[in-house]
This record gives structure tokens, sequence and C-alpha cells, in this order.
């Protein structure tokens, strides 16, 4: 058994006085604003808070650090592209408290290890680089080059470059990123593991095999003009909150919604537009035309039960399928239908767990309709079958011809403001040749074509010796990742660990024998550097590349730039051995930015481009039709469905995330759509369930997950009746995360299998 006793990984045990009300089915509205304007007073000075609400997301302004979800190509409401969780997580940056030498002083490892995610962030912007002593209680303030020094030393200490590894979270600007990662390459590793690696790899796997792009195909005038979207595997009113108003727009343009999700999430059932005063007074809209309540990991099943009646359809009627579309652009087509013929309907239809009705209603839907949408999010990407799930979706779309055409296609709704970004400017452990060429010819030194780790071996890595040093370009490591316990030994194991980041977080407390907490700007503030103030740019979900620009001064005058950070990194680890200027990139990031043009693809006159307020479109072959696979067409996929055998105390585990964090940010401790408020150590479970095992509401339980003869521990959570299917239960991530065994993850992609964990519960 893994021992899980006094880790500073795991968060604390303690509970904050629950109350549970009545699940909203209306979301958004008044209660929205008024949560909104309560973070911004309660956090932020009032002057920046507003400040920044007129700039968010606005042309000229500064790309929300919340979610990718694009902005309007055109019209921009004038209150701002307005939504809550926007604005929680500007008053999250924008904090009006900062936390320096004499915070650190005060406060030692130990002691904040004790604090919930909640009180930790809620410390204050991080004012001053900080380092931590082998075998020191407390971290002590260090100079930047100091720290620069420091971390160059260790890196060229390493028997070889593979030993460190180099973490990015999705929140780093292209600019940033393109940089670290050439640093990284030149240094001679593509240990380069992302968030996407927990995220939306599997999406990235099975759209570049089938479609031959790993990203979306839409654009939000799709959406708009969508005769069906689907949203599976999808909490939009909490994750992307702005998509409500894409859904509802192509509501009114006649567009039909289907909702395919174990919860009945707010939102997606009502919604009430806080742009739209009228609709703020007289109630929400139902947006959800048809809701598939589905089992968790139902859905290879629902998508074959649908795909089975299709067949059926065509083999009736030969209207059904797009034959003009298969046979000109698709590969696999008999292949695939011979496959199908082999399921059951009506086991497909148990295994899914909907009822007949509902499926009749989604049926219809997608028989009668050829514009069809589907978006997605972690509840598909994050089992053991992920890749399965997303191919699904693609041979689906495939039959009925709804991909690269108007209203048509695929919609992977990325988490990350600009994780997509990331990942086409290079963040990629395993990144194509082409792109390494380009390096090679640009920059005159070879990188290597060994694949990196990416999250899962990398945290492997360190915990078996075989990589010393811990890199992080943002984001909250342990927090984030599967297998809490294990992972928190795999750090301990390092070195040296280094965080770059705006706040305090728990990866900051569980460190490598010396540790460095290096600070940052944020989205939101001003970026002074010698040539004047700079520009950085993103992508969003939709393959859109735009300009964000800081609104308010540095919190402390002591902050870097994560360009500026990079730049520092390299010039002290590669120095006169470097065939790259590293420090004229920090004066002058329209140097950087020629760069990318240079070696990325799609990146052509980017200074010129950036210009356009709006930004300005990637390339993206499935969008024209144009599918760059192996067989140079889009391919159908064969995918099983998945069996699950529960034994009989045993149940299905999600971790999702409550409508008050941003990943492993808390922002505070109520879950309002869901009903749930001032307490996060709970769990969802179905009354039955509930019955079946004797555990009344709020009782405090235990809860166990066995996997290959390991078993995992998390205690003291409290149980809460819900709406959600049998057999199935739902906690908050991360702290969870510790039930999550390292070696549970998708074929292909090595996603965790974060929304499959089989547990038992222990009263
Ligand atoms: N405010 C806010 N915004 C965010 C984030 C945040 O934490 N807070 N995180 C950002 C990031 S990085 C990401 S990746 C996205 C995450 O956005 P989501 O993917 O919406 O986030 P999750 O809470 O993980 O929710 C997954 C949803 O899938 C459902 N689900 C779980 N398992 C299954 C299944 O087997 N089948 C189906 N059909 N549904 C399932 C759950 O009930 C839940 O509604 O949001 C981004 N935006
Ligand atoms: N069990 C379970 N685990 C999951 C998931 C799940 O659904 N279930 N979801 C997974 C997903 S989808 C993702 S994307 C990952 C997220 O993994 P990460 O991206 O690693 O985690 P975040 O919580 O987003 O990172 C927050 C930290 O980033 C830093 N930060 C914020 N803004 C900036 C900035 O502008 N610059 C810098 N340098 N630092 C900044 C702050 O210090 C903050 O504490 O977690 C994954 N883990
Ligand atoms: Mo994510």
């Amino acid at each position: 058994m893994m021992n899980s006793k006094k880790n500073k990984a795991l968060t604390p045990e303690k509970f904050t006085d629950i109350s549970v009300k009545k699940p909203y089915k209306n979301s958004a509205g008044f209660q929205s604003i008024k949560s909104a304007i309560t973070q911004i007073s309660k956090y932020t000075r009032v002057k920046d808070g507003v400040k920044l609400s007129l700039k968010i997301n606005q042309k000229g302004g500064f790309d929300c650090p919340g979610c990718a979800w694009p902005d309007p190509d055109d019209e921009r409401s004038s209150i701002g592209e307005y939504c809550e969780n926007g604005i929680k997580a500007i008053a999250e940056e924008a904090q009006k408290n900062t936390i320096d030498n004499t915070f650190f002083k005060k406060h030692s490892v130990e002691e904040l290890a004790t604090w919930t995610d909640f009180e930790i962030g809620k410390s204050g912007r991080l004012a001053e680089p900080m380092f931590l002593a082998e075998g020191a209680t407390h971290y002590q303030s260090i100079s930047w080059e100091e720290a620069f020094s420091k971390v160059g030393t260790h890196l060229n200490a390493l028997n070889n470059p593979d030993e460190a590894i180099f973490y990015t979270s999705g929140r780093t600007t292209n600019e940033a990123a393109f940089l670290y990662q050439l640093f990284v390459r030149e240094f001679g590793t593509a240990n380069l593991p992302d968030c996407s690696n927990m995220c939306h790899e599997a999406s990235g796997s099975a759209l570049s095999e089938t479609l031959g792009i790993g990203k979306g195909s839409v654009t939000l005038d799709d959406l708009y003009k969508a005769e069906v979207v689907m949203v599976i595997g999808q909490n939009p009113a909490t994750n992307h909150p702005r998509m409500l108003s894409a859904l509802e727009k192509c509501k009114k343009n006649g567009g039909k919604i289907i909702a395919v999700n174990p919860l009945p999430e707010a939102g997606l059932l009502k919604f009430t537009n806080p742009q739209d005063p009228i609709k703020m007074l007289t109630g929400g809209k139902q947006i959800a035309d048809v809701f598939a309540q589905v089992t968790i990991n139902g859905d290879v099943a629902l998508f074959k039960t649908i795909l089975l009646k299709l067949l059926e359809k065509e083999e009736e009627t030969a209207h059904v399928f797009d034959k003009d579309f298969i046979e000109k652009h698709t590969f696999g087509y008999e292949a695939f239908i011979a496959d199908l013929k082999t399921y059951n309907f009506n086991d497909c239809l148990k295994a899914s767990g909907i009822d007949e009705d509902t499926f009749n209603a989604i049926f219809n839907l997608i028989l009668n309709h050829n514009k069809i949408i589907i978006c997605w999010a972690m509840g598909l990407t994050q089992h053991q079958n992920a890749v399965d799930n997303i191919r699904e979706v693609v041979n689906l779309l495939l039959l009925k011809g709804s991909i690269g055409k108007e209203g048509a296609g695929t919609c992977p709704v990325r988490g990350h403001s600009n994780v997509q970004g990331d990942r086409t400017v290079g963040i990629w452990e395993a990144a194509p040749q082409a792109f390494l060429d380009k390096i090679e010819a640009k920059y005159g030194f070879k990188p290597t074509t060994k694949h990196g780790y990416a999250v899962i071996d990398a945290i492997k890595a360190m915990y078996e010796n075989k990589a010393k040093v811990f890199f992080g370009l943002g984001g909250n490591f342990i927090s984030a990742v599967p297998d809490t316990v294990y992972a928190s030994q795999a750090l301990q194991n390092c070195n040296l660990t280094v965080h770059v980041s705006t706040k305090l977080n728990r990866s900051h407390l569980v460190t490598g024998k010396e540790a460095l907490i290096l600070p940052c700007l944020g989205r939101t503030e001003k970026d002074y550097q010698k040539t004047g103030l700079q520009i950085q740019s993103v992508e969003n979900s939709m393959g859109i590349v735009s300009a964000t620009k800081g609104v308010l001064e540095p919190c402390s005058k002591d902050l870097l730039s994560e360009v500026a950070v990079v730049c520092g990194i390299a010039n002290a680890t590669l120095s006169a051995k470097s065939k790259i200027d590293w420090l004229a990139y920090k004066d002058d990031y329209t140097l950087v930015r020629n760069d990318i043009a240079e070696v990325v693809s799609g990146f052509k006159d980017y200074n010129t481009k950036l210009q356009k307020p709006s930004g300005f479109y990637l390339p993206n072959g499935a969008r024209e039709r144009q599918f760059n696979t192996k067989t140079g067409k889009a391919n159908f996929s064969i995918n099983k469905m998945p069996t699950w055998k529960l034994k009989n105390d045993e149940l299905v585990m999600m971790t999702i995330r409550s409508h008050d964090q941003f990943n492993t940010t808390i922002y505070g401790l109520d879950d309002r759509y869901r009903g749930v408020y001032n307490e996060r150590r709970i769990i969802f479970m179905n009354k039955d369930d509930m019955k079946a095992r004797g555990l009344k509401e709020l009782q405090v339980v235990n809860l166990k997950s066995e996997f290959n003869g390991v078993t995992r521990c998390a205690n003291n959570f409290k149980v809460v009746g819900y709406n959600i299917p049998k057999n199935c239960c739902a906690t908050y991530f991360p702290e969870t995360n510790v039930l999550v065994p390292l070696d549970n993850f998708a074929h292909t992609a090595k996603t965790p299998a974060s929304k499959s964990i089989v547990i038992t519960i222990e009263a």
C-alpha cells in the first residue's frame, strides 16, 4: 500500500463546513455577475479590477488567462467579453497582496504544506525570486543572477541532458514557449512534457491519425451555422462559459443542441446570457434540446448505437451516408462497416446507459441533418480508451460528410488559454522531423531526434533517479499529475526543482534537494523591455493567433517576463557554447516572432499579421478537406467497446472541476451550479449506491483505488447524494489525484485516465 501519511503533496484532510442546496438548472444570470464582483472587490484593487474587466478579450487588450475559447471575429460586447470565470481568473492574477522574503521567513515549507490549496493561492502574488537551500526549512531571497547561475550549474553538472525535465503549462505565450523549447533542444534533450499530456493529448493523437491535424476543424462561424451541435464530455457553463453564447446563437439560427454527460450540468440545460439585460429579467433559455445521461465511459457504446442505426437506415434508403464524400476523401470504409456489423444494438444501448427515447431523439437529429459539429473536452479524453472515443466522433462525422464544410466538423475545446499555441511552436516531446530540420537549418545545431519524456514518463524517470533536475515553466506539477504520493517521491529525488510562477502553489513545497521559485509577470501586466512595451501572442481553440498586451503595472518590480527568464537561463547554461544570442531576444520580442515565422509553418509575416486586431487563422487542412494523413485521406478507424467488469462494491469515479477553481487554483469553496457550498472534500453518489452501502447524506468516508495490486487511499470525504448514473461517482481534482494510478492511461496518448478510476468506499 502506498503510504499517504503526512505527505506535503496531499491536500490537507480538513473539512470546511459544507452546505448543500438544490443544483441549478440555469447558468450565468445575476448570481454569476454577483460572484464575479465579489472576487474583484475581495482580492484586487477595485480600480485594477474594473480596468481589467473592460480590457479582457477586447481587441488591443489582453487575452483572458482562463480558458482557450475564441473571441468573436467582429463585434465584441461593450461590457467586455464577459464571463464569470474569466473575471475570477483575472481577479486571481491581479491580487492586491504580494508575498516576498518576509512572508517566507514567517512560514516554513512544512507549515505552508498544511494550508489548503485555497489558502495557499490566496496568500498573494509572488514578488521576488526565492531559494530553498539543501536541508533548509524556509525559502530565502536570491538575486536573479544567482538564480540563473544556479540553474546553469545544476544543468551542466548532469551526466547527460536527458537527466533534465522541462515542463510547460499552457498559459505560456508563443514567444516564451518557442524560446524555451529552442533552449531545451540546444541544451540537448527533448524532455518537454506539458499539461496537454494530461488534457487533450488523446484528441491530438486521434485527430492526427484520422484527419491529419491534431487540432479542431471548426470556426466560431461554423458553430453559428451548424444544424446540430453535440456537446459531449464537457461542462461549458463552468469551464468555457463564453461557449454558451455561441450555442445560443446557433439555436437562434435554428440549430439543435445535444448534451451527453453523466451529470445534468447547469447551462447545458438552461443559460441566461449575462450580456442580455432582457433575458436577465425573464429568465434563461433552454440550451440542450436533448440531454443524454450516459454512464461514465459509455460514449463509445453510445456512438456505436448511432452508427449501427445509421447503417441500418442507409441499407434501407441509401440516402443517409455522404457517399460522394466517403468515396473521394476517406479511407477504410469497408473495414469499418464490417467491424461495426459485429456489434449488437441492444448491447451497446445498455452499455451506454441511456434509454430508448433519448436515443431516438439523438438519432433523429443526426439522421436528418448534415451540418454536425461535435464538441468535447475531458469527459472524452481522460479514459483508457480516450483515443477510441475521439476516433468514434470522427467516424460519425465522416459517414455524414460533416467535416471541411460550413457548419460542420470537430471541436475539441481546449483548456489553457495557449496550450494549443505552445504545441504549435514546438513544446512537444515527439516533435515531427520536419520541424527539427528547420531548427537545424536556422540555428546550426542538430536537435536530438530521440523522443523525450511526456508527463508520465517524466515522473517515472525522476522516481527511478534517471532525471535529476525538474524545471516548470508555469503550472503546478505535483497537484496536476496523477498518483500524488508516487509523484512526490519522484520530485523529491531531484537535485533541483525550479518553478517559474505567478502564484504560490503546492509544487513549491514538494521539492528536490534545492529549489527555486522564479516569479514572473502575468498576462494582465505590462511587459517593459529595452525596446519598450512588448506584446506577446497566443493561439485559441480554433487556431486563431492574436496579440495580448497587459494593462496593469507589474505587482512588483522584481518580476521578469517568462521570455526574460528563459533567455537568462539559456544564457547562464549555454553561454559561449551557444550559437544563439539569447539576451537579444528579451530586449525585443519582434525578433522571436521573426524566428517563429521562419521555423513554424503558417506564421509568415507574423509581426505584420499580429497587428490585425482580431488576429489571423493558422492553416488547417481538415477545414479544407486536405487530410495530411499517411493515406492522404480521412481515415475511418476501428474501435473496441470497453467492457467494464465492476465488482459488487466498486464504483467508477471521475475527477472533475468545481465551479470555483481553475485547475489546481482554487478560487473559492463553492460549486454553485451543483448546489454544494463551502466544501471540496466531497463525493457525488447515486442515492441507490448510497443505500446499498448504508451511507447517509454527508457521512464521512474514505476512498480506495486498487490497480495492479497497489492500493491507494484518499481519506475524509463527505457523501453528497446526486443525480449521477448508478455505479458512477464524482470527486474534485486535485484532492483525489492520489487515487489515479500512474499506469492507468489512454493507449497511444498516455493521457491519465482521471475520469475512470475504479474505487471502493469505506464508511
Ligand atoms: N473556470 C475554469 N475554466 C477552465 C478550467 C477550470 O479548471 N476552471 N480548466 C481549463 C482546462 S485546462 C480544461 S482542459 C478545460 C476542462 O473542461 P471540462 O472538460 O469541461 O472539465 P471537467 O470538469 O474535467 O469536466 C468534464 C465533464 O465531462 C463529464 N464527463 C466525465 N466523464 C465522462 C464520460 O465518460 N463521458 C461523458 N460524456 N462525459 C463525462 C463530467 O461530468 C464533466 O461535465 O477547462 C478549461 N477551463
Ligand atoms: N485528476 C485530474 N487531474 C488533472 C485533470 C483532471 O481533470 N483530473 N486535468 C488535467 C488538465 S486538463 C490539465 S491542463 C492539468 C493542468 O496542469 P497545470 O497547467 O500544471 O496546472 P494549473 O493549475 O493550471 O497551474 C497553476 C499554476 O500556474 C502558475 N501560473 C498561472 N499563470 C501563470 C503565468 O502566466 N505564467 C507562469 N509562469 N505561471 C503561471 C501559478 O503559479 C499557478 O499556481 O491538470 C491535469 N490534471
Ligand atoms: Mo487542460
